[in-house]
């Protein structure tokens, strides 16, 4: 009875906890999360290069993430498995330090770069992908993947 008493109130605060994160002013289909009034979808564990990340997210109709405010970049930090490294949709393969997002080729406003990056290591990184802050990596690397759609 002990036991019981003591597990009840935090079964009680995990489904307040979960519901709360289901309850988005957006409506996904299945397996996409809603934040604001975008849908995001992540796998863990599933690492492509830049490109193929971007072919995957299309055929969801969706695209690499363009992140655009600091609430959503701190969101996304939650959201995504950070230890894939993911991949975002910034990338400045077409011109050096032209740095676009894939979804719209608009140009990276909002940004959230480590220490001494964008760094363009070897003159031959020119995709974005989240550590614990952004970072350009080498393209054809293996990282995570995360898509957005509009919701
Ligand atoms: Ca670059
Ligand atoms: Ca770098």
């Amino acid at each position: 009875m002990f036991i019981l008493f003591g597990v009840l109130p935090l079964l009680l605060r995990l489904v307040i906890i979960s519901s709360g994160v289901q309850s988005q002013n957006v409506t996904c289909q299945q397996g996409w999360t809603g934040y604001g009034s975008h849908c995001y979808w992540s796998q863990p564990g599933l690492k492509k290069s830049w490109e193929y990340a971007q072919t995957i997210c299309q055929s969801h109709e969706s695209n690499l993430v363009k992140v655009e405010t600091l609430e959503e970049n701190l969101w996304l930090k939650t959201f995504a498995t950070l230890s894939d490294y993911p991949w975002i949709g910034a990338n400045d393969r077409e011109k050096e330090g032209d740095w676009r997002w894939i979804s719209d080729n608009s140009t990276v406003e909002f940004s959230d770069w480590g220490r001494a990056e964008p760094s363009n290591t070897g003159g031959n990184e020119h995709c974005a992908q989240i550590i614990t802050q952004w970072n350009d990596q080498v393209c054809t690397m293996p990282y995570g993947i995360i898509c957005e759609k509009e919701g």
